[in-house]
């Protein structure tokens, strides 16, 4: 009887040590509790003031990798907005936090189209749609967050229909974040059909000296041919500056194993690369979501160290949108305010710290 007195005790407190233990180890630290979920990550223990940009510093391109201050390869993993003209709903501070701590990015993509929808160039108001790029530079900034400034061209085909508009953009934006270590910009998002390599560089090569005078070393996105699928042009001629990532963007239904193998194909040849933007179901932005081709692609993009943005957050009608249409929290969702795409996403960016 004593004996099994004893033993009752001894468990117990061996029980109690463990409960406190494993609360002082994971309570209130989401970042700590994915990891547990996810085996292939280590855990890390965050002081309450860690951010990502206070953890990795100012960003730099080192060969074919995004480098943090540590001389770390670092990978962005972020969401892209919407249109801000749009759904400015997004552009708030509860919303970046919630991205931040319970589907753990560590980067924010904010899309300032320049054609549709109240597009900046096209009969949009510019002075309220910059006054919604520095709220959401400055809410990224108290956050500790990457921003991604985007100038979002599309329909407009080519980036140097809207030069004048751009370079006016990017001087203005560079004088204001020059000393923003986590500002990147995002000079074309992707221009398609008539808009050549050459094209693009005669814009990149007016676009980056101007941001370049203000800001020396902030790096720059720079899109491709063909909606940005035109990787293999850019490596074949790359622009003369230091701190430049190329995007390439896919979608998962419609672009899988081809356009994975010129990825790799480039990666091997040295060309920095970021996936500034990409979705789960087809280039439309809408039909079914291939998970197994998203994953084959991110899956590839860790091993390689590039960094990805998702696109969007936003309550459209459509499945890339990641939450529900009908939803009005801009933060803080449940599994039940999320799309197939949103819960499935958030899943893949919280087995990830920042
Ligand atoms: C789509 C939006 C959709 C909007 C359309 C405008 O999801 O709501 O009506 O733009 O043309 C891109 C673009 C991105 C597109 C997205 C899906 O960068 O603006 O968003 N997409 O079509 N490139 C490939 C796919």
């Amino acid at each position: 009887m004593r004996i099994r007195c004893f033993r009752f005790f001894f468990t117990s407190v061996l029980f109690a040590l463990f409960t406190v233990g494993f609360y002082c180890f994971f309570g209130n630290n989401p970042a700590a509790m994915a990891a547990s979920d996810n085996k292939s990550h280590t855990s890390t223990i965050y002081d309450t003031h860690d951010t990502p940009a206070s953890l990795h510093g100012p960003l730099h391109v080192d060969g074919a990798v995004l480098t943090d201050s540590h001389g770390k390869a670092y990978s962005l993993r972020g969401m892209s907005t919407h249109g801000i003209a749009w759904f400015p709903q997004y552009i708030n501070r509860e919303t970046f936090r919630t991205l931040r701590d319970d589907w753990h990015v560590n980067c924010i993509r904010l899309a300032l189209y320049t054609e549709e929808y109240g597009g900046y160039c096209s009969g949009g108001n510019p002075d309220e749609l910059k006054s919604r790029i520095r709220k959401g530079v400055d809410y990224a900034t108290e956050l500790g967050l990457y921003v991604i400034i985007d100038w979002h061209v599309l329909s407009d085909q080519d980036p140097n229909v809207h030069k004048s508009e751009a370079i006016a953009f990017f001087h203005e934006m560079s004088a204001l974040y020059k000393d923003h270590d986590n500002v990147l910009y995002e000079i074309c998002n992707e221009p398609n059909s008539s808009a050549t390599w050459d094209s693009i560089r005669t814009y990149a090569q007016e676009v980056i000296p101007i941001i370049r005078a203000n800001d020396q070393d902030s790096i720059i996105i720079v899109g491709t041919p063909t909606w940005s699928q035109g990787i293999d042009q850019a490596a074949a001629e790359p622009l003369p500056y230091d701190n430049l990532l190329y995007a390439l963007h896919f979608y998962a239904a419609t672009h899988t194993d081809w356009l994975r193998q010129r990825l790799v194909s480039c990666t091997e040849k040295g060309l920095p690369v970021m996936v500034s933007e990409f979705g789960m179901c087809d280039a439309s932005g809408n039909g079914s979501n291939d998970f197994s081709q998203t994953s084959q692609w991110l899956d590839l993009l860790d091993q390689h160290q590039i960094g990805y943005c998702c696109w969007n957050l936003a309550n459209k009608a459509e499945t890339s949108s990641v939450i529900i249409p009908g939803c009005e929290k801009i933060s803080d969702w449940a599994e039940e305010d999320l799309s197939e795409s949103g819960r499935w996403i958030r899943q893949w960016f919280r087995s990830f710290e920042y």
